[in-house]
């Protein structure tokens, strides 16, 4: 099944908010599978964002991320990755329509609040960057039957 790499931002810890956005990912119907507080640190940061290095926001996505954990998550479902970012919202809140995470929370696209992972390719090369394969488990749920076809 698929899987992708779910942060809760520092903003969103720090608001308050890690309760809620898991509990409309389960509700979506999408299942744990790895979970953990951390502190990302500059060298972690910097391999998660390599593809902004040079862009003008950069600096201070780095400290913002580094500023306070993060929660990190690893979500599966089949399409988990596109339905993962369609229940976060834009990457802009602005963008975000109401019902979504960051249109429902957010105001600015540097207190965006999650990520997600933009592809499976980048998905499994995050959940690797923030997961030992130990820390995924793989489990049956009853109500699956009641999910997906
Ligand atoms: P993340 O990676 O945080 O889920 O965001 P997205 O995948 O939706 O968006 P992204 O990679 O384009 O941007 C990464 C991160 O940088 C912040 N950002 C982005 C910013 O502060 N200013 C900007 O102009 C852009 C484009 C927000 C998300």
């Amino acid at each position: 099944m698929e899987q992708t790499l779910v942060l809760v931002k520092p903003d969103g810890v720090q608001r308050g908010l890690v309760g809620e956005i898991i509990a409309r990912l389960e509700r979506r119907g999408l299942k744990l599978a790895g979970l953990k507080l951390m502190q990302v640190d500059e060298a972690l940061a910097r391999q998660h964002y390599a593809e902004h290095v040079e862009r003008s926001f950069f600096p201070g996505l780095l400290q913002f991320i580094t500023a306070s954990p993060v929660v990190a998550m690893v979500w599966e479902a089949n399409n988990a990755v596109a339905l993962v970012r369609q229940t976060l919202g834009e990457t802009n809140p602005a963008n975000s329509p109401a019902g979504t995470i960051r249109g429902d929370f957010g105001i600015d696209i540097g207190r965006n609040l999650t990520h997600g992972s933009d592809s499976p390719e980048s998905a499994e090369r995050e959940v690797n960057l923030f997961f030992r394969p130990e820390e995924i488990i793989s489990y049956d749920r009853s109500l699956d039957a009641w999910i997906t076809e």
